[in-house]
């Protein structure tokens, strides 16, 4: 069987988890199996840069990162990856910030990434890279001469022509993403705007199965969602709601109901929005003050950035806006950290909460939605609020959906949430956790290495020049 090798931006390096893992190191645990290579940045900078690898091995698997000089650092992950495609990939053109500089930064990265990935590489080897930092891996790896197949998941949503064409140099990513032998989305919709963008711009005709010709090679787009590892998560929960953590938070809410809110602390995930809304419910539903109390974590992330640091300020302001009109000197209405919890922990705090509310007003999946169902006692269970926004709403059309941008949709909907029936919360949880416990992590990964495993290699063509 080919040896697996998963490129991301981060790695998830054994000796540094805690609090924050999570996401792909999840995703992925079926997928990698003993021998299997992951390659990314170290999450260091220092002077030397990529030059040197750092190799450490753990439960059988061979963890390679390098570190990014301060100039690299800024110009490939704070600036391009989360200054202009971040804001691009969730429809946030007013956000978008583009420096030429930025984008050579950018593309060197991934010039030298590929350079320190090679001599790692093994003539089968399926090559995995994730996410919008390393839309140009293939590319360069094919410029070295790299014929293995290599598939590409773009853990974001894709954004329609109009859109995309606002990035200067779009075309030259697009034809990046056109080096690899599988590019995977979370929705259809996703995977329609992009063959759109390649059939603007690269003037590819797409056939009925998603794949396409160009540069005499074959692009296969497959929509995979991602899921979660459903059973272990709710065993998690079922043993986390007795931890003393969860037990602190039962006790602290005197027998009244708790509401959940968790993301990272970022502007996609509409968690201003949210907040006003929640203003909103105490005043227009008051017979929930005192019943209820809403607990927001929001784990700080891309603290380095401006547009961050005034989401922070602006969500500070109206957190103390609402507490201070609707506290009393023995109640808070919402709750907010901006520290991160261990996931033990949240697993026990989703079962603990009769209501989640997951109000991205753009999220390429949104896997708290999925954590919360598969967190919940079947026997009464909490209920689901979730934007039409996020990829998750095509799977989880069962929760309760709302427009995030309509914070006085979103009160309703708690207030609907709250005084909703055992009978169709069981039922609505039933056919939620029937999809999540169907579309899980291990399916994800399946599903994508299929397809790659199925692409054709590349041994004999020329390497495929980078653009430069
Ligand atoms: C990207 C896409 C897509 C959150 N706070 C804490 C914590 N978390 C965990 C959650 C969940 C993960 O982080 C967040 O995943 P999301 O899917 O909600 O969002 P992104 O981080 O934006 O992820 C997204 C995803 O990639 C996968 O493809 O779904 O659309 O944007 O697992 O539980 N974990 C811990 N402490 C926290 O405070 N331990």
């Amino acid at each position: 069987m080919a040896r697996l090798v998963v490129v991301s931006n981060r790695v998830p390096l054994p000796s540094e988890r805690g609090a924050k893992a999570g996401g792909l190191a999840v995703a992925l645990a079926d997928a990698l199996r003993p021998g299997s290579l992951w390659f990314g940045w170290s999450g260091r900078r220092s002077n030397r840069g990529t030059a040197t690898t750092h190799v450490q091995r753990s439960d059988s698997i061979t963890y390679a990162t390098v570190d990014l000089t301060e100039a690299d650092y800024n110009a490939f992950y704070v600036n391009f990856s989360n200054g202009a495609l971040w804001p691009l990939l969730h429809f946030r053109m007013g956000l978008l910030e583009f420096h030429a500089e930025d984008y050579a930064g950018y593309r060197s990265v991934n010039r030298q990434f590929a350079a320190s990935l090679k001599p790692l590489l093994q003539p089968d080897d399926l090559i995995w890279v994730h996410d919008y930092h390393l839309i140009p891996m293939a590319m360069e790896l094919r410029a070295l001469g790299v014929g293995n197949r290599i598939g590409f998941f773009l853990h974001t949503p894709f954004v329609p022509p109009q859109v995309f064409q606002a990035l200067p140099r779009s075309g030259e990513l697009l034809a990046a993403l056109a080096a690899y032998d599988v590019v995977g989305f979370h929705t259809a919709a996703y995977r329609t705007a992009f063959l759109d963008c390649a059939s603007d711009c690269l003037g590819v005709t797409p056939r009925p199965n998603g794949s396409f010709a160009f540069r005499s090679r074959t692009v296969q787009t497959i929509v995979d969602p991602i899921g979660i590892d459903a059973d272990g998560f709710a065993a998690q929960a079922a043993t986390a709601v007795r931890s003393p953590e969860a037990r602190a938070l039962r006790e602290s809410l005197a027998g009244k109901l708790l509401a959940i809110g968790v993301d990272r602390l970022d502007y996609s995930k509409g968690l201003s929005n949210r907040f006003v809304a929640i203003g909103r419910f105490f005043g227009n539903y008051p017979e929930h003050r005192r019943q209820i109390s809403f607990l927001q974590v929001a784990a700080r992330s891309r603290e380095d950035q401006h547009a961050y640091q005034r989401l922070r300020r602006e969500l500070d302001r109206i957190v103390g806006e609402t507490n201070g009109r609707y506290s009393e000197f023995d109640w808070t209405p919402l709750r907010y950290m901006t520290r991160a919890v261990k996931r033990e922990t949240l697993a026990g705090f989703f079962r603990l909460a009769r209501v989640a509310v997951v109000t991205p007003l753009r999220d390429g999946m949104n896997l708290v939605a999925k954590e919360y169902i598969a967190a919940q006692d079947p026997d009464d269970p909490g209920v689901l609020i979730l934007s039409k926004f996020a990829g998750a709403a095509d799977e989880m059309s069962a929760a309760l959906i709302v427009n995030p941008y309509d914070s006085d949709e979103i009160a309703e909907t708690m207030h609907r949430a709250l005084t909703m029936s055992l009978e169709e919360r069981r039922e609505r949880w039933q056919t939620l956790h029937a999809v999540v416990a169907t579309n899980t992590a291990e399916r994800f990964c399946h599903v994508f290495l299929s397809h790659l495993a199925r692409a054709e290699r590349h041994v004999d063509r020329p390497p495929l020049r980078a653009i430069s």
